[in-house]
């Protein structure tokens, strides 16, 4: 089920009396005007937490998008970038592969417009979704190198009878195999502690680069410019539980060591920069978990980076 965004889409402080130039997001924020060609970036909302009840996670990322939208509304405006809200994709009566679908075709159509999608989730399941809408979007231009960058805790390709938030990036493979297409698969901020033997294995099967946590802190420029020089398009995926629990406390999987919240804004920073960003998305925000706003707040400094970068 589509949503349309609120009226206005995003709320916040106003201070424009102290200067013009005093403005926040949500000043800049409108409505998605569908069909118009367009620049800039528009957010849409996955209200879904379908995928991880049934990877047996704590609910609650459902209520993600309006948490993380409440705390990016106050942010500060220096870019000049448009910024449009096409509302949100809701997951009703657990139709988890139906959500997927809306959503890629909301990121299909965006894509046409010329914007960048930025998708605020919702459990990481949003990932296939925002992967379909990519590739619906390049069809038979899929050959175009497309690098697929997941910043996370977990590989997220568990092979399971029904699709789950740690599913995705198996279903992604999958479906480029199944497309004669390649999948490049780029794992950041891999816990060696909370992924099994098995799953490795899948990753080394699929020829995926994984990045562990403790590396990512002090290794990635190297493989980031590797892939901003060798691919022609990168969706960056970013599951909110690399982040170190005590930052990120709202997922529904804290992680005990984690990235710093530093390393992953350098990642948004520099794949935003190159101008190669195609879409991303941020996943497993729950606010049932939150602590006085503290993870809302930095996942939407996170967004705010991306939406300045790019
Ligand atoms: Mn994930």
């Amino acid at each position: 089920m589509l949503r349309p965004p609120a009226h206005p889409p995003l709320t916040g402080p106003d201070d424009t009396a102290e200067s013009p130039a005093a403005l926040r997001l949500h000043q800049v924020a409108t409505g998605y005007p569908a069909g118009k060609q367009l620049v800039g970036a528009v957010l849409v909302g996955f209200c879904c937490d379908e995928g991880v009840l049934r990877n047996h996670g704590r609910p609650g990322a459902a209520a993600g998008p309006g948490a993380i939208r409440e705390q990016l509304g106050r942010l500060a405006v220096h870019g000049r970038s448009p910024i449009y809200d096409a509302g949100d994709v809701v997951c009703t009566e657990g139709d988890l592969e139906g959500a997927q679908q809306e959503l890629a075709e909301a990121v299909a159509s965006i894509l046409a417009t010329g914007a960048l999608p930025v998708i605020l989730g919702g459990g990481h399941e949003v990932a296939f979704g925002t992967y379909l809408g990519i590739t619906t979007h390049l069809g038979t231009g899929l050959q175009e190198r497309l690098a697929v960058v997941n910043v996370d805790a977990h590989l997220d390709l568990r092979d399971q009878p029904r699709p789950t938030s740690g599913t995705p990036f198996l279903q992604m493979s999958r479906a480029a195999k199944a497309a004669g297409a390649e999948f490049n698969y780029f794992c950041l901020g891999v816990s060696r502690a909370a992924n099994t033997a098995a799953l490795f294995e899948t990753a080394a099967q699929i020829g995926a680069t994984v990045l562990e946590d403790i590396e990512v802190q002090s290794e990635p420029e190297e493989l980031l410019s590797r892939i901003v020089d060798d691919f022609d398009r990168i969706y960056l995926s970013i599951d909110l539980d690399s982040l170190p629990g005590p930052a990120m406390p709202a997922v529904s999987a804290p992680a005990a060591f984690g990235v710093p919240a530093s390393a992953v804004l350098k990642i948004i920073d520099r794949i935003a920069r190159s101008k190669k960003l195609v879409a991303a998305d941020f996943a497993e925000f729950n606010p049932l978990f939150d602590h006085d706003n503290q993870g809302a707040r930095l996942a939407a400094r996170l967004v705010h980076s991306l939406l300045e970068a790019s």
